[in-house]
């Protein structure tokens, strides 16, 4: 059985114990993952914080964003490998990952290298109050150490988005990768190796939350800065474990997100923006849209035709290039989102489509397969309606007023994304500034520029990431001031 291993100062170690790692298409164990314990834990933080004072901390950002560039290549030369691995622990869709996942893996390394090397510093010129000038000028510090801990939707997509930028700015990074998708994690040290990244800068140790390496890491005094995706309520968790220490934090948390479709939108277009809204990766991206707001006109329409959308697609094996559409991540999880399906049956909303676990009499029938699952009827105060479920489902409810559907959609404790449709341009502006999101898409879903600011409000995050924003989360500006 294969064993995936820590990545501790260039070395691939064994932990304390072993987990398994399981396949969700059909719930057979795929490999064993040593979990590192807090010794170990405390082993990669002082390796990272020996790389700093090593060679990694005296080449210029030329050099740094040369290597970095280099594990893009390697990314790129283990193509067929970090698919596999990505499909085999998240069971996403082949095509899902050979299209989205690994390319952005690699597209992180090189444009987060780009910019770090083509941003230029801050200055002013201050006239003094005795008439004399003054040359003020910001220097870029890396933050040190800074621990990275990622969920399992879109294991690598998330964590490179994260690792790229803390080290294209100088940092040696530790990384915790969800205990549920460890693989490419521990792939990418292999491409660390081969891009000639000193010992200590990239460590991996692996584990869970709770009193294992998450906690282990984010407590831990010499961990100079803490970036994390996953639920608001570990977040919160993490935010506590922080506080003795005053470390800086970047959090891209949970959604509730709303899409908004206005009776004039191209039909056929928004139809398709929002299968994909809905059910990309089994509903488990966080800019999903879990409420659809839809103008009364064409509610019927609308709803028919995506219920349509949603029995089209084929839950089917992830490594089948035709699947379009694959299994929830764990047992545990599909019992999350069962949960809430029977919630809406008990809170009165009336079913469209799906709201069950599809049948194949094969081994699938062992993963954790649910079916794409469309709602209507529900009150907007339904738990259904407000609360984050991370699955293939949505509910729909009519508007007929723009300020409606407005007042709808930001009525949520969360503030990530939102997206409008319409072909009322003036109206896609105007709706688009109304909303408490950090990432508002008019006329698309998900449609990235790494130079953008990414992030949430509310219980969505804190802080943003995406070009020059990750620039100044991973580093510490020193203005230095000089009489002249
Ligand atoms: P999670 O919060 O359960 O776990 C995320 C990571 O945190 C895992 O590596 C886990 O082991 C670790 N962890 C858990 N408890 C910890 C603790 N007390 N201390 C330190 N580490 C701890 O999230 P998940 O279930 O893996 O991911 C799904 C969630 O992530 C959803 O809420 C989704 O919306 C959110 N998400 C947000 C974004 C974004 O960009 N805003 C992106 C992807 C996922
Ligand atoms: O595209 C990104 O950079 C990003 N952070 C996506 C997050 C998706 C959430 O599941």
């Amino acid at each position: 059985m294969k064993l995936i291993q820590n990545y501790i100062d260039g070395r691939f170690v064994r932990g304390v114990r072993d987990f398994a790692d399981i396949n969700p298409s059909n719930g057979r164990i795929i490999a064993q993952v040593t979990e590192a314990d807090a010794a170990q834990v405390d082993q990669a933080i002082q390796a990272a914080r020996r790389a700093l004072g090593g060679e990694w901390g005296r080449i210029g950002v030329r050099e740094r964003a040369a290597r970095l560039h280099s594990v893009a290549d390697a990314i790129e030369k283990r193509f067929d490998c970090f698919v596999q691995a990505e499909v085999a622990d998240t069971g996403k869709p082949v095509s899902l990952a050979s299209k989205l996942d690994v390319p952005r893996a690699a597209a992180n390394f090189r444009v987060f290298a780009d910019l770090a090397k083509l941003s230029g510093l801050e200055s002013f010129q201050t006239h003094t109050p005795d008439g004399a000038n003054a040359l003020n000028y910001a220097i870029r510090k890396p933050l040190g150490v800074v621990a990275v801990i990622t969920p399992w939707n879109l294991p690598l997509l998330l964590s490179t988005w994260k690792i790229a930028p803390a080290l294209a700015c100088g940092n040696a990074v530790v990384v915790k990768p969800s205990e549920e998708t460890p693989a490419t994690a521990t792939l990418l040290a292999e491409a660390m190796q081969d891009a000639g990244i000193p010992n200590g800068v990239y460590n991996v140790v692996h584990g869970f939350g709770p009193e294992s390496a998450g906690e282990f890491l984010t407590q831990h005094p010499d961990v100079n800065a803490i970036t994390f995706t996953g639920e608001s309520r570990t977040g919160a968790a993490i935010m506590k474990a922080a506080a003795p220490s005053v470390k800086p934090v970047s959090f891209e948390l949970g959604g509730k997100n709303a899409a908004i479709i206005f009776a004039d939108c191209n039909f056929e277009e928004t139809l398709n923006g929002l299968r994909d809204a809905v059910f990309l990766n089994t509903g488990q991206v966080c800019l999903c849209a879990e409420r659809v707001y839809v103008e009364r006109q064409i509610f019927s329409s609308f709803v028919d035709a995506l219920k349509q959308k949603a029995e089209d697609l084929k839950p089917g094996w992830p490594t089948d290039e035709e699947t379009d559409f694959g299994p929830l991540i764990s047992a545990q999880h599909r019992e999350k989102v069962l949960s809430y399906f029977q919630l809406a049956k008990e809170e009165g909303a009336t079913l469209v489509t799906g709201g069950g676990i599809p049948s194949f009499g094969d081994a699938r029938d062992n993963g954790f397969y649910v079916q794409p699952t469309i709602y209507t009827g529900l009150s907007e105060l339904a738990r259904c309606v407000k609360e984050e479920i991370f699955g293939p489902v949505c509910h729909i409810a009519p508007f007929d007023s723009e300020e409606e559907a407005v007042a709808m959609a930001n009525d949520t404790k969360y503030g990530l994304a939102a997206s409008i449709w319409t072909s009322d341009l003036k109206r896609g502006h105007r709706v688009a500034q109304e909303m408490n999101v950090g990432i508002t898409w008019v006329n698309c879903w998900f449609l990235r520029d790494l130079r953008t600011p990414f992030g949430g409000v509310g219980l969505s995050g804190i802080g943003r990431e995406g070009g020059m924003h990750s620039l100044n989360f991973y580093s510490e500006l020193n203005n230095i001031c000089i009489r002249l």
